[in-house]
């Protein structure tokens, strides 16, 4: 059922990323001699995660404590992981979906495991209420912890753009969707993340529309600005690589997710060569998401699964990812422990006046994500 439910939905999936990152090469490569009298030990864990999203330290402590040895691959879009997870058999023990639409469809699919809250005592350490805003997704919270959340938004290099926009307030989509703003931009560089499923919303959003809409009307009113703009974009590429290009200055202006364009302003930063990112989380409203992680039914070693998410959900590893990621998480007792200068970045963690001028995704028919699957083709293709 699972199968044909996202086969159904999918969206052209792109093929999967399943090379480590260095960083993991090398956490892999330490992976500790099993100890026997540790449960799991030298059995090894199948996690399939968002790219740029972990903090490589935490692997390799989770390895060392517990024996179990971590298979790590990365995906950077809904659309790849519902495409892997399409195909049926993924081998996997952890995924990391976002509430909505994937995570929400796996619950009603009954494609995941419910969690043993017994194995996993961090669970109390997330915050209730952030917990309640993802029950939408999963009643009772039954099927997954919050992982990290953020909004989509633009990052920008602030000096080309505050140059060739010099009368344009830097707080809204208008800085990318306003035709001649991106006519003016076309020269220094303009990305957008190859995702019908989280870039739609944004550009409803900006033309006035609901974001959640399936009305054949609005579709193609987001479809017009987005052609519009179309001629002046340079790349529509999977999101993990947009953030490196970023970071070194090859584009001045891109749409993806918030903690990959603090992350590209950190690594600009470190690189001192002049490049300054800033990110706009856009005052017509921006999308706010949360990432779960979930255990496939079908996963090879669930216990092991369970024994990684109560590891994550420690506050010391929880702040650790965060420091690294520039996503905020859902453990209150965790924030002391993140540094300073991440902890009280409002684009990492949201004012409450900024979450209020958030909106959030809702599950949609088959046929509506076909639909918008077909204006992102349409908008990819240029015509
Ligand atoms: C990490 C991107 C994360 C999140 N590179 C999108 N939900």
């Amino acid at each position: 059922m699972l199968r044909r439910m996202l086969a159904a939905t999918l969206c052209a999936a792109l093929a999967v990323t399943t090379l480590p990152s260095a960083a993991f090469a090398q956490a892999q490569a330490q992976a500790p001699a099993p100890n026997a009298a540790q449960p799991g030990a030298g059995t090894t864990l199948n996690v399939y995660n968002w790219s740029d999203y972990i903090d490589p330290y935490a692997v390799s402590r989770f390895q060392q404590e517990t024996g179990i040895r971590i298979r790590y691959d990365v995906y950077d879009s809904l659309e790849t992981l519902e495409g892997k997870l399409s195909a049926g058999r993924s081998g996997y023990d952890i995924i990391v979906p976002t509430s909505e639409p994937t995570f929400a469809r796996l619950v009603r699919a009954g494609a995941l495991l419910p969690l043993d809250r017994a194995r996993i005592p961090n669970w109390t350490n997330q915050d209730p209420a952030l917990l309640q805003r993802v029950a939408s997704s999963d009643p009772g919270n039954r099927f997954g912890a919050i992982y990290l959340y953020g909004t989509v938004g633009l990052g920008i290099r602030v000096d080309r753009v505050r140059a060739a926009l010099p009368d344009v307030p830097l707080d809204s989509l208008d800085v990318l969707m306003q035709p001649e703003n991106a006519r003016r931009l076309a020269r220094c560089g303009i990305a957008v993340m190859d995702s019908a499923i989280d870039v739609l919303p944004s550009v409803l959003r900006w033309r006035g529309r609901d974001p959640n809409s399936t009305d054949a009307a609005d579709l193609r009113a987001a479809e017009e600005a987005l052609l519009a703009i179309r001629p002046h974009v340079r790349a529509i590429i999977a999101s993990g690589n947009i953030m490196d290009a970023l970071a070194t200055g090859e584009y001045c202006v891109a749409l993806t997710y918030s903690g990959d364009v603090i992350q590209a302003q950190a690594r600009a930063r470190e690189a001192a060569r002049g490049v300054e990112i800033g990110y706009i989380q856009p005052k017509e409203g921006a999308q706010l998401w949360f990432d779960m992680l979930a255990i496939p039914a079908d996963a090879p070693n669930p216990e092991a699964a369970q024994a990684f998410i109560n590891f994550v959900l420690r506050p010391d590893v929880m702040a650790g990812i965060t420091n690294h990621v520039r996503y905020p998480n859902a453990i209150p007792t965790a924030t002391p422990l993140v540094n300073e200068a991440v902890r009280n970045d409002p684009n990492v963690y949201p004012t409450p006046e900024m979450l209020g001028r958030t909106f959030v995704a809702t599950q949609l028919s088959a046929q509506a994500e076909r639909a918008r699957s077909r204006s992102w083709n349409r908008f990819r293709a240029g015509r």
